[in-house]
């Protein structure tokens, strides 16, 4: 997906996230139409609905009481408690990460020395009332435990000085905290549906989480007392930091401890900031283990794309086609990975000018492109973030051609400089110096090329308001709280894995353009991870030259 604001504010583009008022340059959008009036479906309309105030009673019941309907008698309880096969004694083995997260949390500690640090998993959040989105724990604790998928609500990981430092002990060490399973005899068990067994399956013990990923285990009842234990400023007591915007719960437990240790807010906010920097910091360079994920990540997203080619005759059969292009790609990420890494942009003709088209609603017509910005998400929660701009019919029009050989010659451009010692706001200048010359070619441009290349210029910028680049992993916007020093203006390194993501965007209403070019939007985005020598396009098994996706998607409808 195009880089989001925080990137491209330093990147100096301010005027970014919406190119489009909304409803503009959806002609193909299918709501308001007549059809969908109240009197075209049978409906008739309330009369005099504007008026009538409805104020919530203070003596209207709770609904969480009133609608309740489970068992609670004595005899109940402990009927269901009774006449369960014992749990397997054998633990789990020991997951493959386990061993890459010791290292990374070794680093850590060892970039903030002799501070407590802490990193909630999450909490659940609300989707509406009592129902949750499913839940993905903050990427810097699935980092830093190597836990993914949907795990584990509500704990904490914290990492600390070593007690024993100093009797040849590691100078770190590092706990889990989380809510182990309740056992039979407990409500929990049958009347929790947020943690019951009965109705999320059955947890793991602390024995079975210790086994899979080497940390020290404690229930997370204990945490508040081990969070807030020695916390201070002065002289032998320990400085502590949170990880912010996982778990409010948490951070009012570490914000307390350390108000109570005088530490002033301010200090506090700063100390914190700083330990998400480090988080970000860390996961710049991959480690081998990553690049697997990564390349299993992609491998799903490929075949993916291949399943969207596949599905576009059924998109131009239904009203709701980009659905059908966005859930092909769903069944994909969600048979074979965790899910989707970011809600997929399935946009077809105009809507394709709208950088984070997520509604998906519109018609997919022949004639027109897609353009598909989608990326699957492994158990392990690293995702891909691939984009292929397709003509619906297998062919490209001449003006779709044309812009889109503009976008895929500045991608090339990117391609060309992406090797170790080149700064990664280099990457960006070689896509936009191609970006700049077609647009100028194309009289597009009030100025000369180097005019519009000019920070006071960016002219060119208009067609492409997103940054050419992002950091990929865990999140698909990866590292972005590292410092600029270590992502824009940083020197490529091995290991870095990074996407190249040019686009042009000639919204329907954009007068300057020649009337042939409006409405079209065209973005190639590939996956690239730098190499002792230059770089590699994890995505490249996709075609990107317009022969090549022309041949492509006539074998895929053909078998
Ligand atoms: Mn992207």
């Amino acid at each position: 997906m195009p880089p989001g604001p925080r990137l491209t504010a330093d990147l100096e583009v301010v005027f970014l996230t919406r190119v489009l008022p909304s409803g503009t340059g959806q002609r193909h959008n299918g709501e308001m139409s007549d059809d969908g009036s109240a009197e075209a479906i049978g409906l008739e309309a309330p009369e005099g609905g504007t008026a009538t105030p409805v104020s919530a009673s203070p003596d209207a019941p709770d609904p969480e009481v009133e609608h309740r309907q489970r068992p609670s008698s004595p005899a109940f309880r402990k009927f269901i408690a009774a006449d369960w096969a014992p749990r397997p004694e054998e633990l789990p083995a020991p997951l493959i990460a386990a061993a890459f997260a010791a290292v990374r949390r070794d680093q850590v500690a060892a970039a903030l020395p002799g501070e407590r640090l802490v990193l909630p998993a999450g909490e659940f959040r609300v989707r509406s009332n009592d129902t949750d989105y499913r839940f993905r724990p903050h990427s810097a604790f699935a980092h830093l435990t190597g836990l993914g998928t949907d795990r584990e609500p509500d704990a904490v990981l914290m990492i600390e000085p070593n007690p024993a430092q100093g009797d040849d002990g590691e100078p770190s060490t590092a706990t889990l905290f989380f809510r182990p399973r309740a056992e039979r005899d407990t409500e929990e068990f049958y009347a929790s549906p947020r943690y019951g067994e009965l109705w999320v399956g059955v947890r793991p013990s602390l024995a079975e989480v210790a086994a899979e990923t080497g940390l020290i285990v404690r229930h997370l009842d204990e945490l508040a007392e081990a969070a807030a234990k020695d916390v201070g400023s002065g002289d032998g007591a320990l400085a502590v930091r949170v990880v912010r915007g996982a778990d409010s719960s948490v951070e009012q437990l570490v914000n307390a401890a350390r108000e109570a240790a005088g530490v002033s807010a301010e200090d506090a906010k700063t100390a914190d900031t700083e330990l998400a920097r480090v988080l970000s910091e860390l996961r710049l360079i991959k480690d081998a283990y990553e690049i697997h994920e990564m390349r299993r990540a992609i491998d799903i997203t490929a075949r993916g794309f291949a399943d969207i080619v596949r599905a576009l005759p059924a998109a131009m059969a239904t009203a709701r086609g980009e659905r059908v292009v966005e859930t092909a790609f769903d069944a994909r990420a969600r048979q074979e990975g965790n899910g989707v890494g970011y809600d997929t942009i399935a946009a077809s003709g105009p809507h394709a000018c709208t950088l984070h088209w997520i509604r998906n609603d519109g018609p997919v017509h022949s004639g027109d492109l897609v353009l598909v910005d989608a990326g699957a998400e492994v158990d392990s929660l690293y995702t891909a973030d691939v984009t292929r701009t397709l003509p619906v019919n297998g062919r490209f029009s001449d003006p779709q051609l044309k812009v889109y050989q503009a976008v895929l010659d500045a991608a090339d451009a990117a391609f060309d400089v992406a090797r170790p010692g080149v700064k990664f706001s280099e990457v960006h200048a070689a896509a936009m110096r191609v970006i700049a010359q077609r647009m100028h070619e194309w009289g597009l441009l009030p100025g000369t090329v180097e005019e519009s290349l000019d920070k006071e210029g960016q002219f060119h910028r208009r067609w492409m308001v997103h940054g050419t680049s992002h950091h990929l992993g865990i999140d698909v916007h990866d590292c972005a709280q590292a410092r600029k020093e270590m992502y824009l203006d940083a020197e490529l390194a091995p290991g870095m894995i990074f996407t190249i993501e040019p686009g042009l965007y000639f919204g329907p209403s954009d007068l300057l353009v020649p009337a042939e070019l409006r409405g079209i939007g065209v973005r190639i985005e590939d996956d690239v991870l730098v190499t002792e020598d230059g770089c590699e396009n994890l995505s490249g098994m996709l075609p990107r030259q317009p022969v090549e996706i022309e041949a492509w998607m006539a074998s895929l409808r053909a078998s």
